[in-house]
């Protein structure tokens, strides 16, 4: 009898443990997110209870756990806590301002991103000058491997060139050499000398002030975030600029990321004028001592030319201030060849001094870096490897191609 109530007893509590994980389970869920989302917007209140009728809205992801899964009370005790890792999450009425990692090797850090060029772009052109017999189908096949990673025509036809010239001159080949010199030839193709400094200072006694263009959904004010982040994390005080007033979500998610290290957004009403907003914003930085404004723009399609006239205006305005001191162009590297006629667009109506490449994870197109270089001379000076707060990186072209290629 006493058996049967110590089970009965065991059951009891074990189902209420596990009732009780489900709902903390579910709890989390609905904490507002650590990432900024891109469309919607910011929830900033703390979850509500469940309501009647939410079960069927909202599908699980992971299977529930029997009792039989649940291990001992004392041990979940221990898990739950720190399944709330994010202090932003775990207080969202008083976020504690974030510390960025520094951008020092961050490629060197985030080079496994590069899986899929490295794969397809690297290890492909390594493998085909390891054969034995260099014979012409196998230059088309390095030259196609290269065309297929997006480098573009003529920089392909001039790597190869200079590939079977050196390869000829080298006679025979050791797996060292070959690297070698592959690395030789691709860094040269990226323009090793190029300045990629992102400015971000004024050469006068105002903030330096950055304004970032491209198409939509290329990930401008993602970038524009990650750098504010590189910038706080550098000891720099940042204003951010809500050009985008297509929608409201765009300004709040500026702001999300701006919140989040503690820096403050000039925003307006949705609708409302860019080029206002980006010029209250400068004036603001300038008022406030800040170090570095940033201006994030509503994406934009460079075939609509009252768009592309709209920024050109933006441009004009803030320029009222003083000179833009950089002006980013943003393109998604998984859109290949289109992204040159984006580049070459924007290149036109305002004057891109540098371009960040994102979404190069996950994309075996790694060689748009030398095509896009190529179409407006301006250097590719940072590189968007993920979706992660830290995940931008200042390119380098030796750290780059050895990702490529391993070292
Ligand atoms: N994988 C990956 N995703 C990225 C990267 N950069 C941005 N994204 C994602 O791309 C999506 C669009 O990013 P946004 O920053 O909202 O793009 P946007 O250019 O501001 O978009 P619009 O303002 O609508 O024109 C988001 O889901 C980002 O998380 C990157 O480097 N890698
Ligand atoms: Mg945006």
């Amino acid at each position: 009898m006493e058996l049967i109530l110590a089970v009965v007893i065991a059951l009891v509590v074990a189902v209420a443990v596990t009732s009780g994980l489900v709902i903390s389970g579910r709890k989390k869920k609905q904490l507002p997110p650590a990432e900024p989302p891109s469309t919607t917007p910011t929830i900033t209140a703390p979850p509500a209870e469940p309501h009647v009728g939410e079960e069927a809205e909202t599908p699980r992801e992971e299977p529930r756990r029997t009792v039989e899964e649940v291990a001992l009370p004392a041990e979940e005790a221990v898990e739950t806590p720190a399944a709330v890792e994010d202090p932003v999450v775990a207080e969202p009425a008083a976020p504690a301002i974030e510390i960025p990692e520094p951008t020092a090797g961050r490629l060197v850090r985030l080079r496994a991103r590069l899986a899929r060029s490295q794969n397809s772009l690297g290890k492909g052109l390594l493998t085909l000058l390891s054969r034995e017999h260099l014979d012409e189908d196998t230059w088309e096949e390095i030259e196609e491997t290269l065309l297929t990673a997006d480098v573009g025509v003529a920089p392909t036809q001039e790597l190869v060139e200079r590939l079977r010239e050196r390869v000829r001159v080298l006679g025979t080949r050791t797996p060292e050499e070959l690297r070698a010199l592959l690395r030789e030839e691709l860094v040269t193709l990226l323009g090793p000398d190029l300045d990629r400094t992102v400015h971000t200072e004024s050469p006068s006694d105002v903030p330096g002030v950055v304004m970032v263009v491209g198409v939509n959904g290329t990930g401008k004010t993602t970038t524009t975030g990650k750098l504010a982040r590189v910038l706080v994390a550098d000891g720099k005080s940042v204003v951010l600029g809500a050009a985008d007033t297509f929608r409201a979500a765009a300004a709040d998610q500026l702001q999300t990321w701006g919140e989040r290290v503690g820096a403050r957004t000039i925003r307006g009403p949705e609708g409302g004028d860019p080029a206002s907003i980006a010029f209250d914003a400068v004036k603001e930085g300038i008022a406030e001592g800040a170090d570095v404004v940033l201006i994030d723009t509503a994406g934009r399609l460079h075939t609509k030319t009252g768009l592309m006239d709209e920024l050109g205006k933006v441009k004009r305005v803030v320029e009222k201030h003083g000179p833009l001191d950089e002006i980013l162009l943003v393109l998604d590297a998984t859109t290949g060849q289109n992204g040159l006629i984006q580049a070459r667009v924007f290149a036109e109506v305002v004057d891109i001094t540098g371009i960040v490449l994102t979404k190069l994870d996950g994309t075996a197109k790694g060689g748009i870096v030398v095509a896009v270089q190529r179409e407006l001379g301006v250097p590719v000076k940072l590189v968007g490897l993920g979706e992660g707060p830290d995940d931008l990186a200042p390119f380098e072209p030796g750290a780059f191609v050895d990702a490529l290629i391993g070292d």
